[in-house]
């Protein structure tokens, strides 16, 4: 039996073994990485759809510049997989992809000197490219900066800031525009319909096709063909208007073949030696090579896990409850439908959210804006000041872009605005970029804002009702993943603003939890009590501002050790914001705050697992309440309390 062939991929260390390869390798190698893709992701989850549609792009810009010399710069940076198969990242490493140990699902720039600059949020790449261009003009430095920016980066603000700058900044940036038609659902707002036009241009098309076909069969092929690349370079502008590109001061070329490795070097190259910013747009298909994915881009955008021949999704175990998402899109539809004031926003994440239920069943109290946050919450906020009944459903993550339109506009005018802020919390595979670990701190601290957070899934229905009849603006946080398993009641209950929820009564110590920590907080109660025959009480401290001031007092007066627990960073997070009650009532109550580390959390197989690996496993968390206990039992017998 013949030995199969060796991979091409196997022996890429890096860039220069890419260049060093035969043109007529090439479409093996891109085979390669595809297979290399679908296998690992089928199994470890990640941003299938996006990576196997730059393959040939990637390839083409490693083949024509030096990183890490060059720097490039991926918007996003969910599709930086073939640029790490092609810069040292592959094997072992690149199969642990997003798991502890393996390769980050963006770029990460601890991770490789090939990794110019980091992301995980969209709308960043020309921006810090430009910076970089202009820092390299500055230093006198000869390097290439290109920015990677998908077509739905030019929905977000900082992209068209940027833009607008490219002009004064420097004259040597190239930018290349990876068209794909998608954003993770389709992309929306007038921008996309643009590319569009600009790429399917009838006129332009047909007569750039005859042409090609002309000049390509005229004798002396290689010339003629550089003649045609030029040609249709330069004639652009006489049959499409001038791209809006070129009013910014960006010599624009495109739209050019994604999948075609000659065309791409060829462009690329030409843009290399420009003496004016240069953006090349690049046409290409998201998912190209697995057929699930092309076909439902969407779905494949990112994944858990699929089946690398059918593509069907690996099915999540039986039993697992609903997503918190899920519940929250149901509650949504069904208040909408009952309140033509209710509409939900969405800054580009209509599933990842659970709005599509909304989009699908009451439509026109729908809104996908775009990977556009800071709008999103503007366009709240003025639907709001005309009677509406607004929710933003944001990542937790993503919402720290709206920072300025949260006070200035939204709190600060007192507005009934409902933010729902699923992934609070640990995004574990996606890492530092993902966590929703810092907004209690950053939301905590503004006037007339109201803050909970829900034990489980139905309770979050619950809060969602408080939110929208509250008439001021309202934030619920809630975590990635399945609900606790409870049942979801028929008709949500409207809470008592700024009440905490007692679960069980203790006179030893008290665990104040939010969200999740809830039922880790009763598990540490029930033990304590089995192994250590100690009272512990647990609160669901559901509001986190207005904080149950009265009941904390109660019990910080008569029981020895108050515990938090939070699923957020401890600086000035729920345990803070306990301290602050407490020390402004001049009670001199013990305190312990269990909650993340004042450190970025790295990417993680899962929450198990990042929670072990900074002792904040459950039976870490009972030893820390046990040892705070002996501790505080030993002081106060010292102190013959
Ligand atoms: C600020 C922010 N909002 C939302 C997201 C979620 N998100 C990740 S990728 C993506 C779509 C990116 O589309 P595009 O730039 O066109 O790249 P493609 O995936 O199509 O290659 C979105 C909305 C994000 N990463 N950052």
């Amino acid at each position: 039996m013949k030995d199969a062939q060796p991979r091409l991929l196997d022996a890429i260390r890096g860039p220069a073994d890419v260049k060093a390869l035969a043109p007529a390798d090439l479409p093996r190698l891109a085979q390669e990485i595809r297979d290399e893709i679908i296998s690992v992701t089928a199994t470890q989850g990640g941003h299938v759809g996006p990576n196997l549609g730059v393959v040939e792009l990637t390839i083409a810009l490693h083949r024509v510049f030096d990183t890490p010399r060059d720097s490039f710069v991926f918007d996003v940076a969910h599709q930086g997989y073939v640029h790490k198969l092609l810069t040292g990242r592959g094997g072992d490493f690149f199969r642990k992809l997003r798991r502890s140990g393996g390769a980050s699902g963006f770029l990460y720039r601890p991770e490789s000197p090939h990794d110019a600059f980091g992301a995980g949020h969209a709308g960043t790449a020309l921006s810090a490219a430009l910076g970089m261009a202009t820092a390299r003009d500055l230093k006198g430095t000869g390097e290439h900066v290109v920015a990677v920016c998908g077509d739905a980066a030019f929905t977000c603000g900082i992209t068209l800031e940027a833009l607008n700058n490219v002009v004064t900044s420097t004259k040597r940036l190239i930018v290349v525009l990876n068209d794909n038609q998608w954003s993770i659902a389709r992309n929306v707002g007038a921008m996309a319909k643009y590319l569009n036009r600009l790429s399917t241009s009838t006129t332009y098309n047909r007569i750039h096709h005859d042409l090609e076909k002309f000049f390509t069969g005229l004798p002396h092929g290689h010339e003629m063909n550089q003649l045609w690349v030029k040609w249709k370079r330069e004639t652009k502008d006489f049959f499409v208007n001038s791209s809006l590109f070129e009013k910014f001061g960006l010599r624009y070329i495109g739209p050019i073949d994604g999948h075609n490795l000659e065309e791409l070097q060829k462009n690329l190259e030409f843009a290399k030696q420009s003496d004016v910013p240069v953006l090349i747009h690049v046409m290409t298909m998201k998912g190209k090579g697995l057929d699930a994915a092309l076909n439902s881009p969407e779905k494949f955008h990112g994944v858990g896990g699929f089946d690398p021949v059918t593509g069907d999704p690996v099915a999540p175990k039986p039993g697992t409850p609903p997503a918190y998402q899920d519940v929250f899109g149901q509650a949504l539809a069904r208040l909408a439908k009952e309140d033509p004031r209710v509409v939900g926003i969405t800054a580009a994440m209509p599933s990842g959210t659970g709005l599509s239920k909304l989009a699908a069943e009451v439509p026109r109290q729908f809104f996908d804006v775009g990977i556009a946050e800071e709008h999103a919450v503007l366009f709240a906020a003025g639907m709001a000041a005309k009677g509406m009944r607004p929710v933003c459903a944001i990542y937790s993550t993503f919402l720290q872009r709206a920072y300025d339109q949260i006070i200035h506009d939204v709190a600060l005018q007192n507005l009934p605005v409902t933010f729902c802020m699923d992934r609070a919390g640990l995004s574990p595979n996606d890492g530092p970029t993902h966590h929703g670990l810092f907004d209690i701190a950053y939301l905590r601290c503004i006037p007339n804002v109201t803050l909970m957070q829900p034990k489980d899934e139905d309770e979050l229905a619950d809060m969602l009702q408080t939110a929208v009849e509250l008439g001021s603006p309202a934030f619920i946080r809630y975590p990635r993943g399945p609900g606790a398993g409870v049942r979801v009641k028929d008709r949500p209950e409207r809470l008592e603003v700024g009440h905490a929820e007692v679960l069980r009564e203790g006179s030893n110590i008290v665990l104040w939890a939010i969200g999740p920590m809830v039922r880790d907080a009763l598990q540490i109660a029930q033990r304590l009590r089995t192994e250590e025959n100690l009272s512990v009480g647990v609160v669901n401290a559901r509001f986190i501002r207005p904080l149950d001031r009265t009941l904390l007092l109660s019990q910080a007066t008569v029981v020895p050790l108050i515990v938090t627990m939070e699923d957020h960073a401890l600086t000035g997070g729920f345990g803070s914001a306990v301290l602050e009650a407490l020390q402004e009532a001049d009670c001199p109550a013990c305190v312990e705050r269990i909650g993340w580390p004042d450190k970025f959390v790295e990417h993680g197989s899962g929450v198990e697992s990042l929670r072990a690996a900074y002792g904040l496993s459950p039976d870490d968390l009972y030893r820390r309440v046990l040892e705070r206990w002996k501790r505080l039992s030993a002081e106060r017998v010292e102190a013959g309390a």
